[in-house]
């Protein structure tokens, strides 16, 4: 245990659950417990960051939007110029969101904007069309909470799964996955899943520079060379509400496989080199409590 009470995890330790789940994944550690939230009633709480990519989501980003919960800091829709009603049913529904229009094009770009614009301590993505369940969101919170640098969504965990994904989505993604865990020897269950948290202050060494649906790959891929604490969380992820997919499976499966494999020629950063995140406890008298340094291992 931390000062702060946050439990340590080791570098690019995931935790997995120790039962299938309905997806058949496989046995693992114990399922991870969200902690009891710091005194959150006396104002020790993280300021919460959610950021929804939206491309012609019209008719999904109201529902979404209805969908979360009061205690946020900023909710951030950064929108790929929707050619429907997306921007004005997302102020519609929730006068208080912040539109980012995003500057290039694709998934990657649009969270690459949005997470430039974000101001709160955590960062929480979740799409747009209504497949992720923004009940789960404490559950990110947790594992962040209880010391994790950065809490991914997984739907092969216990309490996690899927209606969303098809046969060859999955299979790709599997395959993808268990390349990645053989290069960086991690063990995630779950390699493209766009429902995800992380502390503010890893962005820098995430240093994202990509711009399509290979952001959550390339951001896995980078907590892991960086040498920051990765806790897979489960996650359910529904049908989308309406409308179809941007993602191409075989175009978008290529991008990914091209992204992990430059990733490895590029090789990790030498170990004096990596951002080590040193936070301040969260509290009253401290609010954002964020600070990064830089300092060998
Ligand atoms: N701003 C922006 N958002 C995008 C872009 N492409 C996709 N998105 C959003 O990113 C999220 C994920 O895209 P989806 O099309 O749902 O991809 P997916 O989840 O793999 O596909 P489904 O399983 O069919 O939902 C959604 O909220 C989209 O609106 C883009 O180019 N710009
Ligand atoms: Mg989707």
């Amino acid at each position: 245990m931390s000062d702060d009470g946050r439990r340590a995890l080791s570098v690019g330790e995931t935790v997995k659950a120790d039962r299938p789940s309905r997806m058949g994944a496989r046995p693992g550690l114990p399922l991870q417990r969200p902690p009891v939230p710091p005194t959150s009633a006396a104002g020790h709480w993280p300021r919460l960051s959610v950021i929804i990519p939206t491309l012609n989501e019209g008719l999904n980003i109201g529902p979404v939007l209805d969908e979360l919960p009061d205690d946020l800091f900023e909710v951030i829709v950064v929108d790929g110029r929707s050619t429907d009603d997306t921007v004005a049913n997302a102020l519609a529904a929730r006068p208080d969101c912040r539109i980012v229009q995003q500057t290039g094009r694709g998934k990657g770009d649009a969270l690459t904007c949005g997470f430039a614009a974000a101001r709160g301590d955590i960062i929480i993505t979740l799409d747009a069309d209504g497949s992720a369940d923004p009940a789960e969101i404490p559950v990110f919170v947790g594992a962040l909470l209880a010391g994790a640098d950065f809490s991914k969504g997984s739907r092969h965990l216990v309490g996690g799964g899927s209606s969303d994904l098809t046969r060859l989505r999955g299979a790709g993604n599997r395959a993808l996955g268990l390349l990645v865990n053989l290069l960086y020897r991690t063990s995630f269950t779950d390699l493209c899943y766009g429902y995800n948290a992380f502390w503010r202050d890893c962005l820098p060494a995430l240093s994202l520079d990509c711009p399509g649906f290979e952001i959550e790959t390339l951001m896995n891929i980078r907590a892991v060379k960086s040498g920051l604490r990765v806790s897979e969380v489960p996650s359910y992820e529904r049908d989308r509400r309406h409308g179809t997919s941007n993602l191409n499976a075989v175009s978008d499966g290529l991008r990914v496989l091209r992204t992990i494999l430059r990733e490895r020629r590029s090789g990790s950063p030498p170990a004096a080199a990596r951002p080590r995140i040193v936070r301040a406890p969260v509290g009253a008298d401290s609010p954002t409590a964020a600070a990064s340094e830089r300092s060998p291992d």
